[in-house]
């Protein structure tokens, strides 16, 4: 008999190689990286099989030897290369206009981002670039940001808002999210960022800002968007705004999510918890009792590198605290043209191995089974497992430890979205 081992709720569940039906797609011989929290390192099969039926996951295990399909199917032979799960990039700031090329010259002469910022330049001069742009303009840049992250593996993608800051162009961008979700192969979870900053029309203002984020955008975004997310900071909302604009998407349906403790310590992170907040992000100057309020009720740590090393921050996140007390860790671009213009998601892996010591294989389960959870999607896609989708990425690798060694390299050589080829390089 022909098994899959599977561990479900630490149950080894075994379960025989089904009948190929017409329609089927099966993927043989590869070393897949199914990421299945079991006790292999990185629930790696080698010699692997897995079978998609209607975008699903059919099963996945050990080829059985002599195994042929007895109808006709598609069928992708891996010549013993790396299949993972398609990665999640489960935190950027990925739709925006202009550039801070001109900030980063003056932070490398010693100013500093939380200076930039009070002069009413940083994310306000993104504000002021992307209210500029009309929607087209913005969509296409937008698109080929998206498509660039496609052809690194990147099947899931999170997109924030942020760059509006009032009605119409939040609604602008939010848009642009629902469009892209609409013509890309991408599964896009789309996250209003209302409160990233005080915009100009309300400076010295920020209770108003915060009570029309409430009452007014939240109300008329709620259908373009999942999530809510706010950048709770000295530099942008308190502790109790930041809690009010979370409570407000709490009774919207929405996702919460956090900016916090990226540049001092303000509690955003447990209180965000506490709401039932499915990430809270950054977390460089996260202490224990936030960690422990995270690990309490759930919610991963969602970690930047990109922003971390664009900034020269020292300060790095409590990795050991978060093993610790056993709150998941996912990992993420953060993609935006302040702090983490970064273009590579394998550099992600990298630089958390090098910056905060993660392992290759917590690196790897950060955009995959973690990242996953960051968005609320744990049950659909993040590792390879019978009834998630299809999402896949096929790499110019043999063992999971390559994709975070080398720097910046490009290993992906197919995608595959729901089991269908939606990318795959030339070769
Ligand atoms: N934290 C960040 O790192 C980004 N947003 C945030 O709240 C930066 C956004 C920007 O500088 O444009
Ligand atoms: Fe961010």
């Amino acid at each position: 008999m022909y098994h899959s081992p599977f561990l479900i709720e630490d149950q080894l569940v075994v379960v025989p190689v089904p009948q190929i039906l017409a329609g089927d797609t099966v993927f043989r011989d590869y070393a897949i990286a199914t990421m299945e929290p079991n006790s292999v390192p990185y629930g790696l099969i080698g010699g692997g099989m897995l079978i998609v039926r209607a975008g699903r996951i059919l099963w996945v295990g050990p080829e059985p030897c002599g195994w042929r399909s007895e109808v006709k199917v598609e069928q992708f032979f891996g010549d013993g290369r790396l299949l993972t799960p398609g990665w999640i990039d489960c935190h950027t700031h990925l739709i925006f206009a202009g550039d801070r090329s001109g900030e980063f010259a003056q932070r490398l002469s010693g100013v500093t981002y939380a200076d930039i910022a009070r002069k009413g330049g940083g994310i306000l001069s993104t504000v002021r670039a992307t209210r500029m742009v009309n929607e087209e303009e913005l969509y296409e840049s937008a698109r080929m940001r998206a498509e660039s992250r496609l052809r690194q593996g990147v099947t899931t993608l999170e997109i924030k808002s942020g760059y509006g800051l009032d009605l119409p162009n939040e609604q602008k961008m939010l848009r642009v999210a629902r469009r892209l979700a609409e013509t890309m192969p991408l599964t896009i979870v789309a996250t209003v960022l209302a409160a990233h900053t005080v915009p100009p029309e309300f400076a010295g203002r920020g209770d108003d800002y915060v009570t029309h984020v409430c009452e007014d955008m939240l109300p008329a975004v709620s259908h373009l968007a999942d999530a809510v997310d706010v950048f709770c900071e000295t530099i942008a909302f308190s502790l109790d705004q930041s809690r009010r604009i979370l409570e407000a998407g709490h009774a919207r349906g929405l996702r919460l999510k956090i900016h916090a403790e990226q540049l001092s310590l303000s509690g955003g992170a447990a209180m965000a918890a506490r709401l039932g907040a499915v990430s809270a992000d950054h977390l460089e100057y996260l202490d224990e009792s936030g960690v422990k309020a995270m690990a309490q009720h759930g919610t991963t740590a969602v970690l930047l590198p990109g922003a971390y090393y664009f900034l020269q921050e020292t300060h790095v996140p409590p990795i050991e605290l978060l093993r610790k007390h056993q709150v998941p860790i996912a990992l993420a671009s953060d993609f935006n043209p302040g702090s983490s213009p970064l273009h590579s998601h394998q550099l992600v892996l990298n630089l958390a191995c090098l910056l905060f010591r993660m392992t290759p294989e917590e690196a790897l389960a950060g955009v995959t089974r973690n990242a996953a959870r960051a968005l609320g999607l744990g049950d659909q896609v993040g590792t390879l497992r019978p009834g998630k989708w299809a999402d896949l990425a096929e790499w110019d690798a043999h063992s999971p430890a390559e994709l975070s060694y080398p720097i910046a390299a490009q290993l992906c050589r197919c995608v595959f979205r729901r089991g269908v080829c939606v990318h795959a390089v030339s070769v």
